[in-house]
């Protein structure tokens, strides 16, 4: 937050098909599911994003849950503390760094053991005949190997969810030593929710290189030109959704 004497400028950019939100300018909301905690709207369809994405601040204690509808799916991703996740009848432990891939029949409650910091993304799944739903898919980031991006030793890309046609989502956490980049410009169909866990350096967005850090959340639309470049001083590490698998609409 600004003080008195310093100037308005701002980072935020909201454009068509990119927004670059720092966390400072997001006022916090009150969710009926997450009745005690904090939550910040990072990416929603009025956005223009195909998903939404909160981040969620929790005190010690604090509980939220869900009811399975059936058709939206739900990843959460611990970013500090400790919590515990109940599905059905057992209970799972999630430190920071944990995560969870829940489908559509998947009801769920959480349970902050200490004060957290949580994001949630859901999305609607998109279900093929043919192809059985996935089960619940839980894990810890630090147990994902990472591989080297397109030869590049000083980015390495870890794939949270399989690659395999049951699941219609990615969630990957890209690491990148100071001085390395994405080694192209890349242009796709899919979109991206991106969240920075560490570090700092420069993403290109649309038209523009614009100055990012820790705790930054950028979409990015189908289409949308990006391209990173880590600036350091410590690694650059960002975890990002990207929709996958599917047939393009018509
Ligand atoms: O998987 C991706 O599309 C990734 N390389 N994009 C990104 O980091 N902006
Ligand atoms: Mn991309």
């Amino acid at each position: 937050m600004r003080t008195q004497s310093e100037l308005l400028s701002s980072r935020t950019r909201v454009r068509q098909r990119y927004a670059l939100l720092p966390l400072e300018g997001i006022p916090y909301s009150r969710l009926p599911h997450w009745p005690t905690a904090r939550i910040q709207v990072l990416a929603a369809p009025v956005l223009g994003a195909e998903f939404a994405e909160y981040r969620i601040e929790l005190d010690a204690g604090a509980i939220g849950h869900h009811d399975a509808d059936g058709a939206i799916e739900h990843f959460l991703y611990l970013l500090t503390g400790t919590a515990e996740l109940s599905l059905d009848g057992r209970t799972e432990q999630l430190e920071a760094g944990g995560f969870a891939l829940l489908p559509p029949s998947q009801s769920y409650r959480f349970h902050a053991k200490q004060s957290c910091e949580l994001l949630l993304l859901r999305k609607r799944y998109e279900p093929v005949p043919g192809i059985e739903p996935y089960r619940p898919l839980l894990g810890t980031a630090a147990a994902v190997p990472g591989s080297v991006y397109m030869g590049d030793q000083g980015a390495l890309l870890q794939t949270l969810i399989p690659d395999d046609l049951a699941y219609d989502m990615a969630m990957n956490i890209f690491t990148f030593q100071t001085g390395h980049s994405l080694p192209v410009t890349e242009t796709h169909v899919m979109e991206h929710g991106l969240y920075v866990l560490q570090g700092k350096g420069l993403y290109f967005l649309d038209d523009t290189w614009m100055e990012v850090r820790q705790s930054d959340f950028i979409w990015m639309g189908p289409f949308c030109p990006q391209s990173y470049y880590a600036t350091g001083p410590e690694p650059t590490r960002y975890l990002y959704y990207k929709n996958v698998n599917r047939e393009i609409a018509l």
